[in-house]
């Protein structure tokens, strides 16, 4: 099989690439590991920055999500009893964000390039990307049990931190740059109300915790725990009776409980791969850079590389330009690098690392003022709703 833009991968990067493309006359494949079925029942991420929300519209798969997605214009941080609210709107001229959930970003994707004929292979895992530095780079994948190639002018590696992209480049040619945080998350997804109206992070001596939503009537919930911790450990009334623990009095005084949709319980890692490009293979989002979900800005940092990389390409077939994907790298890792600073930092602020009780207190007043000065806030609101992408044409 040939097309012009091998993709693997159909998370949100492969899709939003594939639609992108699409709409300027690009062909594509894309080809899934997993089954349609899994990729869409995977919870996620649920906060989408203004730049992402746009290039939903540009990708003209905006309906519903305008329809159904929650505008916030802020978030409230709690610590020490209290509650301060960073009002993004205030803070950066308007700015919002919007509360969509992944899982919904990745129906409408697929939706939209079944319904324009696109190609989606699912059960096709892609085993190796070879020569990737000649100008007719092949994917080897498996489709019934049976080794296929997909001969492409370019490939996007959009298959996630485990997938075969970056692994299909020699060792020696990458720089890798990790932080595994000593804690994970342990998320509940229920169908009660909200606790508040808009997200809560807090930062409590048990542990954060983080409250959120996917709509009016659907909750989302995490609580920090120990790396060694299982979701097996964890009955309903267990997970609600901690939350409710990390909480200041009058916010938990609002928790609605209920059974759970789902319980998962996810990594906190910091990591980077550079460069994002090897000849004409691309990396983009999870398979070149994962974030700590505290910023949620891992979904987000997925679109700001697509931004990126879809210009590139539709320059190169439309005018036969080569020197934004010369550009690609190093544009996207400036913006990825500024995600990795804010997700380790807001990390670092909320979240239990020792017993050491002076780590605390730095804490709390890092918080005090963070929540109390007009920089602070400025700052937590400019990173929270997402940094501008540079000017690329
Ligand atoms: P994805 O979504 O991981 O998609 C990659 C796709 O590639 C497929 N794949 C392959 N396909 C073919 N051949 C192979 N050899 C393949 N290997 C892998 C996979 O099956 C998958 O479908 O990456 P993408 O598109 O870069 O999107 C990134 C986002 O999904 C990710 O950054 C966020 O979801 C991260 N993340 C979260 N971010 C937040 O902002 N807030 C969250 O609450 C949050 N929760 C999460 C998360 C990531 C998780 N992971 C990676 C396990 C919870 C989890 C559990
Ligand atoms: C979520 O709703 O899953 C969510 C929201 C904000 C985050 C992380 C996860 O920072």
């Amino acid at each position: 099989m040939r097309t012009q833009v091998g993709i693997i991968g159909s998370g949100p990067a492969g899709l939003l690439l594939s639609q992108l493309l699409h709409l300027q006359g690009i062909d594509t494949v894309i080809l899934e590991r997993q089954s349609r079925e899994h990729v869409q029942g995977r919870i996620r991420a649920g906060v989408l920055e203004m730049g992402t929300v746009q290039m939903l519209r540009d990708a003209q798969v905006h309906e519903r999500m305008e329809r159904e997605g929650i505008i916030h214009e802020g978030i409230g941080l709690a610590f020490a009893g209290r509650t301060e609210r960073i009002d993004f709107a205030k803070h950066t001229g308007g700015g919002t964000v919007m509360i969509y959930g992944q899982t919904e970003v990745t129906r409408d994707l697929i939706e939209a390039r079944l319904a324009a004929g696109g190609i989606l292979k699912y059960e096709c895992p892609a085993v190796a990307v070879e020569d990737y530095d000649t100008n007719q780079p092949r994917i080897i994948y498996e489709e019934d049990g049976q080794r296929k190639e997909l001969v492409c002018d370019f490939v996007a590696g959009c298959d996630g931190y485990h997938g075969v992209s970056r692994q299909s480049v020699p060792q020696d040619k990458l720089t890798v740059y990790e932080k595994i945080y000593p804690f994970g998350w342990l998320g509940i997804l229920s169908d009660v109300p909200p606790i508040d109206k808009e997200l809560i992070y807090a930062n409590h001596e048990r542990g954060f915790a983080l409250c959120s939503m996917r709509s009016h009537t659907r909750s989302r919930y995490y609580v920090q725990c120990g790396l060694d911790d299982r979701v097996e450990n964890w009955t309903d009334d267990a997970f609600w009776d901690e939350l409710r623990r990390r909480l200041p009095e009058r916010v938990a005084d609002n928790l609605v409980t209920g059974p759970r949709l789902e319980m998962s319980i996810a990594p906190l890692r910091s990591f980077v791969a550079e460069p994002m490009r090897f000849g004409n293979l691309f990396l983009a989002g999870d398979a070149a850079h994962i974030v700590p979900p505290t910023g949620a800005k891992g979904l987000n940092l997925a679109a700001s590389d697509i931004f990126y990389l879809s210009r590139a390409l539709i320059a190169y077939y439309g005018e036969k330009r080569t020197d934004l994907l010369d550009r690609y790298s190093e544009t996207a890792l400036r913006r990825v690098w500024k995600a990795i600073r804010f997700s380790w930092w807001f990390t670092s602020m909320t979240h239990r690392f020792d017993d050491d009780p002076i780590n605390r207190r730095l804490q709390i007043a890092e918080l005090d003022y963070i929540t109390g000065s007009e920089a602070g806030q400025t700052t937590m609101a400019e990173n929270y709703i997402g940094l501008p992408f540079e000017t690329f044409e």
